[in-house]
C-alpha cells in the first residue's frame, strides 16, 4: 500500500516538473511576427475600380511600411476586399500596438476604403533570432503609436501614427515626416493662413509689390513675425481644445528641415558649417539644370509658369508629402546661422533663385531675420513626444 501511495506522489510530482517544463518552454516561445487580416470597405465604390482600389491600397501601405524602417513585411490581397499584412518580429505583448498602428496606417493610405483589422494570428518561431534590424513596435508618451526599427541597440523611430494627417482649424495640413519627432505643414504658410493672424491681432504686414492669391506663401515676414504667428495659433488651438496643453506649433530646426528635404547625414555642428557641404543633391534628385516642374525658381530656369510666388502645393511633393521644399519662398527655421551671431537660417531657395550653388538641399541662407520679399515660413506641430528619447 505505502509503496503505491509513493508511486504515486512521484507520478504527480513528475507530471508537475513536466508540467512546470512545458509552460517555461511556452513563455521562452519567441514570436517570429503577427499575421493581421485587414478588411477593406469598398462599398462606396463602384464594382469595375473595386479591384485596383485593393491593389493600390495593398502596394501603398506594403511601401509605407518599408519607408518607415520594417523589413521583412508582406502586404498582400487575399481574395475578397481583404488584404494580409504579415509583419516580423513582434514581440507578443506588443500586438496591441501593432495592430492599431496596421489599423491607422491602412486608414490613412487608403481614405477612400476605411480598412479595420478583423482577425490576428502570432507567427511563432522555432528559437530566438532576434538581432539587430528588428522591428518595434510602441506606445510613447501621450499614446502615440509608433513604427520603428532597432538597430545596434538604438531605436529610429517611423511613423506617428498619433494625430496623422492633422488638419488645423485655419486648414493647415500637417504630416509624420520618419526620422523627426515633429509632424510638417506640407504647405508654406499661405497668405490666408497669415492674414487671419493679422486681423485677429493687429499685426502690421505690407504686402510685396507683386499679385499674390490667398493661397500663395506668405512673404514680408520677419523671423520675430513668423515666431508670434506660431505662439498665437498654438494658444488659439490650445483653447479651442484642438490642440492639449503639451502640443504646440513653431518653426522647423535646421536639422528638422534637412530631414525633411531627404539630406543625408550632415558634418558639422553648426548651420554654417554644413552650409552647401553636401554637393549635386538637390530637392528634385542630383541632375542639373532642374527639370521642367522641379518647383517655383527663377523663370530663367523655365521650370515653372509663375514670375514671383506660385500657389502653394502647385509642383509634385516630395517622398514625405511635402511641397516647395525647394523653390517658392524661402524658409525660416528655428535656429541662428552660427552661435554668437545675429544672422538667422532661411532653407530652401525661392522664386528668386536660379543658381546651382543657391538651390542645392543643403544650402542654407543667412538673413537678419527681417522682411523680405523672398521668405517665408512653413510650421511644425510638436505632439509632445520629443522630450522622451
Ligand atoms: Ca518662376
Ligand atoms: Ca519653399
Amino acid at each position: 500500500m505505502k509503496k503505491i501511495i509513493l508511486t504515486l506522489v512521484v507520478v504527480v510530482a513528475l507530471a508537475a516538473v513536466i508540467a512546470g517544463i512545458l509552460a517555461a518552454l511556452r513563455g521562452k516561445r519567441q514570436a517570429k511576427g503577427v499575421s493581421f487580416v485587414v478588411e477593406l470597405d469598398v462599398s462606396k465604390l463602384p464594382e469595375a475600380r473595386r479591384g485596383e482600389a485593393i491593389a493600390q491600397a495593398s502596394e501603398t501601405v506594403k511601401k509605407r511600411l518599408v519607408e518607415a524602417g520594417v523589413q521583412g513585411v508582406t502586404v498582400k490581397p487575399i481574395g475578397g476586399a481583404r488584404l494580409q499584412v504579415e509583419v516580423p518580429a513582434v514581440a507578443e505583448t506588443e500586438k496591441r500596438a501593432a495592430r492599431a498602428a496596421i489599423e491607422a496606417l491602412v486608414h490613412k493610405e487608403s481614405r477612400s476604403l476605411p480598412g479595420r483589422v478583423v482577425s490576428e494570428r502570432t507567427l511563432w518561431a522555432e528559437e530566438e533570432k532576434q538581432r539587430g534590424g528588428s522591428i518595434q513596435f510602441g506606445r510613447k508618451e501621450g499614446g502615440s503609436v509608433q513604427v520603428g526599427r532597432a538597430e545596434g541597440g538604438s531605436v529610429q523611430l517611423g511613423i506617428t501614427l498619433k494625430k496623422e494627417a492633422f488638419v488645423n482649424s485655419l486648414g493647415m495640413k500637417f504630416v509624420p515626416v520618419l526620422g523627426t519627432d515633429v509632424l510638417f505643414c506640407i504647405w508654406e504658410t499661405r497668405v490666408q493662413d497669415y492674414q487671419a493672424f493679422v486681423i485677429a491681432t493687429g499685426q502690421s504686414w505690407e504686402k510685396p509689390n507683386f499679385e499674390q492669391g490667398p493661397t500663395h506663401p506668405a512673404v514680408n515676414v520677419s523671423l520675430q513675425d513668423v515666431k508670434a504667428f506660431c505662439a498665437w495659433l498654438t494658444k488659439k488651438e490650445q483653447g479651442e481644445g484642438r490642440l492639449r496643453a503639451v502640443e504646440s506649433y513653431r518653426l522647423p530646426t535646421d536639422a528638422e528641415w534637412s530631414v525633411a528635404v531627404g539630406l543625408g547625414p550632415e558634418t558639422g555642428s553648426t548651420p554654417r558649417e554644413k552650409d552647401g557641404k553636401i554637393k549635386d543633391v538637390y530637392p528634385w534628385g542630383k541632375q542639373w539644370p532642374p527639370p521642367r516642374g522641379a518647383g517655383s525658381y527663377d523663370s530663367r530656369l523655365k521650370v515653372d509658369d509663375y514670375e514671383y510666388t506660385s500657389p502653394v502645393g502647385s509642383f509634385a511633393a516630395n517622398e514625405f508629402g511635402l511641397f516647395d521644399m525647394g523653390g517658392n519662398v524661402w524658409e525660416w527655421c528655428e535656429d541662428l546661422y552660427e552661435p554668437g551671431t545675429e544672422w538667422r537660417v532661411v532653407r530652401g531657395a525661392s522664386w528668386y533663385n536660379g543658381t546651382p550653388g543657391r538651390l542645392l538641399s543643403s544650402r542654407r541662407g543667412a538673413l537678419p531675420g527681417l522682411r523680405n520679399v523672398c521668405s517665408g515660413f512653413r510650421c511644425v506641430l510638436v505632439v509632445g513626444s520629443s522630450s522622451s528619447r
